[in-house]
């Protein structure tokens, strides 16, 4: 077993946020999909923080978001809203793997190809829940 895979097996056993320390990223991080799936031009923002228009649009075009992926310790959360001024529907992710179909049956809000802004925070730290 190469070190690395050994180090990472010890860390899990010590819960989420110690992995993502020893890995030293982002303890919150957003990556969006153009399409289902996990497929076509994805782009990874890392938090906490408001992802403004101009840089959610950047490589994933507007109203376009179809799947997502959330990496972080426990109480990260990602949000997504319908416009660019943080307005309009909004639909909320702690860490996983959204599939569209995942994403429609967590939120009765999350339009597909639809979506122009986020924010990545931390539950808790802004009291603010699902
Ligand atoms: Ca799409």
């Amino acid at each position: 077993m190469k070190p690395t895979v050994a180090l990472l097996l010890f860390a899990a056993e010590f819960g989420e946020a110690l992995k993502v320390q020893l890995r030293g990223g982002s303890p919150c991080k957003l990556v969006i999909f153009e399409h289902d799936n996990f497929q076509g031009k994805n782009a990874v923002f890392s938090g906490p923080g408001v992802i403004e228009f101009e840089q959610f649009t950047q490589v994933v075009p507007n109203d376009a978001v179809s799947s997502l992926r959330v990496e972080g310790i426990p109480t990260c959360r990602a949000r997504l809203y319908q416009n660019a001024d943080q307005s309009g529907w909004r639909a909320t992710f702690g860490p996983g793997d959204y599939n569209l179909a995942k994403i429609l049956q967590l939120s009765t809000e999350f339009k597909d190809d639809d979506a122009s802004s986020a924010e990545i925070f931390f539950m808790g730290k802004r009291g603010l829940g699902l």
